[in-house]
């Protein structure tokens, strides 16, 4: 019932929120379709697929107001970000989603989306211990859809076809970030030391717009940048903690 009444609530939002706002409220026509979705499905009887650490799982919604119920475990102290994108990215069946992700007790922690960006997060530094559950809703064209999850409770590899993994001082490393796709990389400080990292596009005439998340050792978000359209982004920042810190890249 956590969940109806936090629907109830987001319909009574008197106007959309701002965009991007991880915890901002939304509210459309659309999305009062789903809530008669929800309500017939009760939502801790649900669960579509579990997400892990830096794998990319590919999935579709076949109908407006449809959603898929993603599950993961989180530790009290992870910082975690869930990130999908719509794998067709034209036309009306590209995937127009609202994101709503709830603590295992229930409570709503995030949410994010309907705006008709192709690909969306959700992000969180866990106050509890145990199984998250994540609401996708196609609240404006239903399609298929990638989804991934990072953690800075997760080991820090680089997933089999996918890049991320400790960085070496002073060292460029590459990768290719898709729409939805995230890479998570890391590396190690001790406190005191001063921190640079700058992402760029590697391809002539490229689309990537780079976003930079850094997660301390505690988990807790440390910088972030992105958004401009720039064709690169940097952070700088200096450690308060001895580490590993987590860096989050992806693009819009
Ligand atoms: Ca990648």
């Amino acid at each position: 019932m956590e969940l109806m009444k936090t629907l109830t609530d987001l319909h009574a939002s008197p106007r959309r929120a701002a965009k991007g706002g991880p915890h901002s409220q939304a509210k459309t026509l659309a999305f009062l379709f789903c809530l008669a979705g929800l309500v017939a499905m009760p939502e801790t009887a649900r669960a579509d697929g579990t997400l892990t650490c830096n794998n990319i799982i590919y999935s579709d919604i076949g109908s407006t107001g449809d959603s898929n119920i993603w599950t993961f475990t989180a530790n009290a102290g992870d910082g975690v970000i869930v990130r999908l994108g719509a794998q067709v990215l034209t036309g009306t069946n590209s995937l127009d989603a609202l994101m709503l992700l709830y603590n295992p007790a229930g409570t709503l922690v995030a949410q994010n989306g309907d705006y008709g960006d192709k690909a969306l997060d959700v992000s969180m530094h866990a106050t509890n211990s145990g199984t998250y559950r994540l609401v996708v809703i196609a609240v404006g064209f239903p399609g298929a859809y990638l989804i991934n999850l990072a953690s800075t409770g997760c080991p820090s590899v680089a997933p089999p076809g996918d890049q991320g993994g400790p960085m070496t001082n002073g060292w460029m490393h590459t990768g290719y970030i898709g729409i939805g796709d995230l890479d998570a990389w890391s590396f190690y400080a001790s406190a005191g030391d001063g921190i640079f990292i700058r992402m760029g596009n590697s391809a002539t005439n490229g689309t990537l717009d780079p976003y930079l998340r850094i997660y301390g050792p505690d988990g807790a978000l440390v910088t972030w940048t992105g958004g401009y359209g720039y064709l690169a982004e940097e952070v700088s920042f200096r450690a308060t903690t001895n580490g590993t810190f987590t860096v989050i890249v992806v693009t819009r």
